[in-house]
This record gives structure tokens, sequence and C-alpha cells, in this order.
């Protein structure tokens, strides 16, 4: 039986991974953003495979507010709460509360049962560029196991037309692009101390194209555009990532 189990992971973990190396939309981060814009994308008919460094997804909806076990959204949100049939309780006004372990098990299973594929454990290193005309065709990922254990094994490659950093308040893959391709002419301008009013909607306003080929959503847009942050209210990470899916929707059909 030992030899079964393992033929049948292995054929079938490496038919996945043949399959989804070359994709429409990657997205880097599990979190809440990236889950969201995964489901719409999926459901508009996107081949997506999204790359999740950790384990487990969800990015930062497990801590809650402050390891409090609920996070806030606010009304603008509700429409999207109810496409992942989410539950919700009005706490004031026009604020909900959502439980954080049901946020992340209804946004993955929403992502999922679209048709997105998660890959957990694996984290994007790099991009792959091409200039004239400047763009992003990919990424090059690798194990997290092989990050954690400091070892030299290159990564290997996925091919996107459209590739999503929603890897959180470090805008790890934005940074990535424009450090090392200053043909990009991508400026990083840093994220903003707390502003929760002002800041929800910004995140929403930018969340876009960052250069050909490369896309930000959630948190990230912060670091990207220099807006204030906003603490553990989670609707412009689920108003993002919808935003995020119609913008790639416009671009690719
Ligand atoms: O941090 P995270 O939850 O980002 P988000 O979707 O939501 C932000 C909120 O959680 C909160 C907030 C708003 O209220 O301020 O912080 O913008 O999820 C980011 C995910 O990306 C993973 C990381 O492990 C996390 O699960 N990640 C980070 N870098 C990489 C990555 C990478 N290079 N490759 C793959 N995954």
């Amino acid at each position: 039986m030992e030899l079964e189990i393992g033929k049948a992971l292995i054929k079938d973990g490496l038919e996945d991974l043949y399959e989804y190396s070359e994709v429409d939309v990657l997205i880097a981060g599990a979190g809440p953003s990236g889950l969201t814009s995964a489901k719409y994308l999926a459901d508009k008919g996107f081949k997506v495979v999204v790359y999740e460094r950790k384990l487990s997804f969800g990015g930062g909806i497990g801590g809650g507010g402050n390891l409090i076990p609920k996070i806030v959204i606010q009304e603008e949100a509700i429409p999207v709460a109810e496409d992942f049939k989410l539950r919700y309780k009005k706490a004031g006004q026009g604020l909900y509360t959502i439980d954080p372990p049901e946020l992340i098990a209804k946004l993955a299973v929403g992502a999922l049962d679209a048709g997105a594929k998660i890959i957990l454990g694996a984290y994007v290193h790099d991009v792959i560029v091409r200039y004239d005309p400047n763009r992003i065709i990919g990424v090059l990922w690798n194990w997290s196991a092989v990050e954690l254990a400091n070892l030299h094994v290159d990564p290997i490659y996925t091919q996107s037309k459209a590739l999503v950093d929603a890897t959180g308040h470090g805008a790890e893959i934005v940074c990535i692009a424009a450090q090392k391709n200053p043909e990009l002419n991508i400026k990083l301008e840093g994220e903003r101390s707390n502003w929760s009013e002002v800041s929800e909607k910004l995140v929403v306003e930018y969340t876009g194209k960052v250069a050909e080929g490369l896309y930000v959503t959630g948190i990230a847009v912060c670091a990207v555009y220099g807006l204030p942050r906003m603490g553990p209210i989670f609707g412009g990470m689920l108003l993002s990532g919808k935003k995020l899916a119609e913008v790639i929707e416009k671009d690719l059909k």
C-alpha cells in the first residue's frame, strides 16, 4: 500500500504543478485580498493559481484585532460577504463583525469552489521580466521549506498573463520587481500611519495595475502608493480583491 500512496501523490501532485506552470493569473498570498480576487477571477473563467508561503491560508485574518476573536467590515463590503455566504453581526454605525475562522474558511472555499488552485508552502521568489515593451511575464517560485532551511536550491518558473501582489504589508513582489528592474519605473512610496476611514476607500481606489503584467491588491496597495494603513477592518481588503478581478478581466479580455 505504501508504494501506491507514494505513487498517487507524486503522480497527481506533479501533474498539478505541470498543469499550473502556465496560468492566466498568478496570485502571491492567500490572505483576504488574494483569496477574494482568486474567487472572482475564477468565477470569470480565468485559470488562477495562488501561491501561499505558509501551510495555511487567511494571512492576517486569524489574529482578529489584537487577538480578540473578531474582525470588522463596513456596510460597503456586505455584498462581498454575501457572495461568500458569510454570517455577520451588526455592531454599530455601518459596522459589522465576523468570526475570523469563518472568514478564513469561507474565503478559501469560495476561491476553491470557483476553480482557483491554491498551493501552500510555496513562495514567490522573483519575477520574470521582458523589455521593449517592459512587462512581467511570470515568477520564480520555491518551497518555503527551502527558504526556511536556507538551502541553495534554484527556484522554478510559472508563466502568467497577470501577476498579483497580495503579499500584505511588505508588498514583497512589487518591491522585488522595482528593485531589480529600474526600467519598470515603479516607485514605492511606503505605507503610512493609521487612518482607517481614508485608507479603506483609497486602498480600493488605488487597487490595480502597477506595471504591464503586474497588479497589486490588499494592504500591499498602501505600501506601493504611500497610503495610510487601516487596522483590523477588512472590508477594504474584500473590496480591493473584487475590484482587482474586474481590472484584470478588462485587461485580459
Ligand atoms: O497579510 P495578508 O492578510 O494580506 P492582505 O490580503 O490583508 C491584510 C490584512 O490581513 C491586514 C490588514 C487589513 O485589515 O491590515 O493585515 O492584504 O496576507 C498576505 C499573505 O501573503 C503571504 C503571507 O504568508 C500571507 O498569508 N505571502 C507573503 N509573501 C509571500 C506570500 C510570497 N512572496 N509568496 C507567497 N506568499
